[in-house]
């Protein structure tokens, strides 16, 4: 039985900056963790579920969730002298003082990603992902700092609230599962190098969407349903709606998980900076490939230098930028890829 704290002293080496930074901001995340658990477990017993009436800074409708497990884990990582700031749907916090000024790291965040679906008793799930700052050490730093390619990460992980609560994490050095025992109230080693395998026959994506998708996305989900022993076709569709959920599923077995452009979301849904990229950089580390159907996630710059020299660009608005997200096995992706590429070419 190995906790993660016993775990990150053990592999020292992984982390590039320091054991004990990482051990510190690892165990604010799950104490955040914790937290999130224990009232989503009770949250039929609650007043805690539904929308509390506020909507976030894209005009989505906040559930009650949301908020409490953004405030937990944003108190849980304030209380840290390594976290200068975090990051998430609910906007930039720049922590105050001079701890703040002094500490090295900052956190993204999607609290609690699948929020709708905990009123239905779905699982959901919590992603983080630390970069260390752009700002010089004894200055405040400013939302530029949230806005790096993903390849700059220097750990991310999830945390799935299913049938048990698991933590996920990466720090470029394999990924790595641990089960929480709620009788110890710690998080255990249970998967160690997780890595997919090398073929997966699990397509993850919502069909309700089909007449919207664009023609490669639409022959890439009839090549998945056609018979083909040789490459064990048809695959099975497995969507459950929530992306850490899917993802964790697919990560294990192997699989693909598609959110492409729609017409409601020309650019996808998915957040590229606190939800594809802690994903992307989970993925590579397993051995699996994270694109928005050209180009891999991690080497999206969120703010490019001609973004960078228009004023008139506020860098607020860019932490939400969406993107399409193609990400599980390798070849699964790349296949997917293959046919996006042949019918732009067969555009007329
Ligand atoms: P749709 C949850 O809102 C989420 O961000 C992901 O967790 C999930 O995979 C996706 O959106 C579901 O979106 O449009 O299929 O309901």
């Amino acid at each position: 039985m190995q906790t993660l704290g016993e775990f990150i002293v053990k592999k020292e080496h992984d982390f590039p900056h320091a054991t004990g930074e990482l051990t510190a901001l690892l165990s604010a995340i799950k104490l955040g963790a914790k937290i999130i658990n224990r009232d989503i477990n009770k949250a039929g017993l609650l007043d805690i579920l539904g929308a509390n009436g506020v909507t976030n800074a894209q005009g989505e409708a906040q559930t009650k969730l949301d908020k409490f497990a953004n405030d937990a884990l944003k108190a849980a990582l304030e209380a840290r002298t390594e976290v200068a700031g975090i990051a998430s749907e609910e906007g930039i916090v720049i922590f105050k003082g001079e701890k703040a000024k002094n500490a090295k790291y900052i956190v993204l965040m999607d609290p609690l990603d699948g929020s709708s679906n905990i009123d239905v008793n779905v699982s959901v799930g919590t992603i983080f992902s630390i970069y260390r700052r752009t700002t010089a050490i004894g200055l405040p730093i400013t939302e530029a700092d949230f806005l790096q390619p993903g390849r700059a990460q220097i750990a991310a992980g999830y945390i799935v609230y299913g049938s048990s609560t698991m933590l996920v994490y990466t720090t470029g050095c394999g990924v790595h599962a641990f089960t929480y025992d709620p009788s110890l109230g710690e998080f255990c080693l249970s998967h160690e190098k997780v890595r997919y395998p090398t073929q997966g026959h699990i397509y993850s994506i919502n069909e309700g969407n089909y007449i919207k998708f664009p023609l490669g996305i639409k022959e890439y989900i009839k090549y998945c349903q056609q018979e083909d022993e040789a490459t064990g076709r048809p695959y099975s569709s497995r969507y459950i709606g929530s992306l850490v959920a899917d993802f964790h599923r697919n990560l294990l077995k192997g699989g693909i998980y598609m959110y492409p452009g729609t017409a409601s979301y020309p650019q996808g849904k998915l957040r590229l900076l606190y939800e594809c990229n802690p994903m992307a950089f989970l993925a590579e580390e397993a051995g699996g490939k994270a694109t928005d159907g050209t180009r891999l996630i991690l080497d999206i710059d969120p703010y490019p230098n001609e973004l960078r020299q228009d004023l008139k660009i506020d860098p607020k608005k860019l932490l939400h930028q969406r993107s399409p997200l193609f990400i599980g096995s390798q070849s699964m992706v790349e296949k997917v890829e293959q046919l996006i590429a042949e019918s732009s070419k067969n555009i007329f």
